[in-house]
């Protein structure tokens, strides 16, 4: 049996989190009898982050890690058959949306001042209200301090949104003429590119990083292309 834990919903995402969603597709993906815990504590994670699946009693965190294993368990069904090339350009771009433009959507719900109540809604509103407001603050405040030391928090905004650009157009220039990131055909890879994308297009309300994103129709469209391909959605 395969429990995957992954953070209750939040901000109209049924899954708000895209390294949970990534497992969530992959499980879909490869038929894996699953189920979904939600847990919105992510020091219950082996390494203070969600997502981790248990599988038959033994605990896998990280979604790439939990991907590599998911293959392993499956012989194959992920990574198996991929060619060098599609290897190198999908782990490329994994490695964009997931250690880049993440980030830059992370700072754009917790970081902007206007949109960080609907950030204490979805995530604290359930605390006592005195310590969901200092838990927030707490939690806020590392957000601001991993920003900063990850490089992107150190710039302007108007640098922010220009490396935001860059990233979406890289994403762009690749799914308007292909149906997906490394081609015609839908590989594991898609599942971070997807994820990512739909959490912020889909993100209500709307961030500014939503706003930039809905510029570029050929990512809404290849957003939904993925997850009606695996049916597994990240909005409710
Ligand atoms: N590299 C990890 C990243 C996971 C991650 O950053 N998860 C976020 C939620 S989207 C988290 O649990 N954050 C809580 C924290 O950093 O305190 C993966 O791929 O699973």
């Amino acid at each position: 049996m395969i429990t995957l834990f992954t953070f209750p919903e939040a901000f109209g995402l049924r899954n708000v989190s895209p390294f949970c969603l990534k497992v969530e597709m992959a499980l879909s993906y490869l038929d894996l009898q699953h189920e979904i815990a939600l847990e919105s504590d992510p020091r219950k994670g082996p390494k203070d982050k969600l997502p981790f699946i248990i599988h038959d009693g033994v605990t896998y965190d990280d979604s790439e890690l939990i991907l590599k294993h998911l293959d392993e368990f499956t012989n194959g069904g992920l990574y198996g058959g991929l060619s060098a090339k599609e290897v190198g350009v999908g782990t490329a771009f994994c490695r964009l949306v997931d250690d880049h433009l993440y980030w830059i959507v992370v700072a754009s719900r917790w970081l902007e001042d206007d949109w960080f109540p609907h950030v204490y809604r979805g995530f604290f509103s359930r605390m006592p209200p005195v310590i969901g407001t200092l838990v927030s603050r707490m939690a806020r405040n590392q957000v601001k301090k991993t920003y900063h030391l990850h490089g992107l928090g150190r710039h302007s905004m108007e640098q922010q949104a220009w490396f935001a650009r860059r990233d979406l157009e890289a994403i762009n220039d690749v799914v308007s003429e292909e149906r997906y990131i490394v081609g015609q055909r839908l590989t594991v890879y898609d599942f971070s590119v997807a994820s990512l994308l739909s959490g912020m297009l889909d993100n209500k309300p709307a961030t500014w990083m939503t706003e930039l994103a809905e510029q570029y129709p050929a990512l809404a469209a290849y957003a939904e292309r993925v997850q009606s391909d695996v049916n597994v959605y990240c909005r409710r």
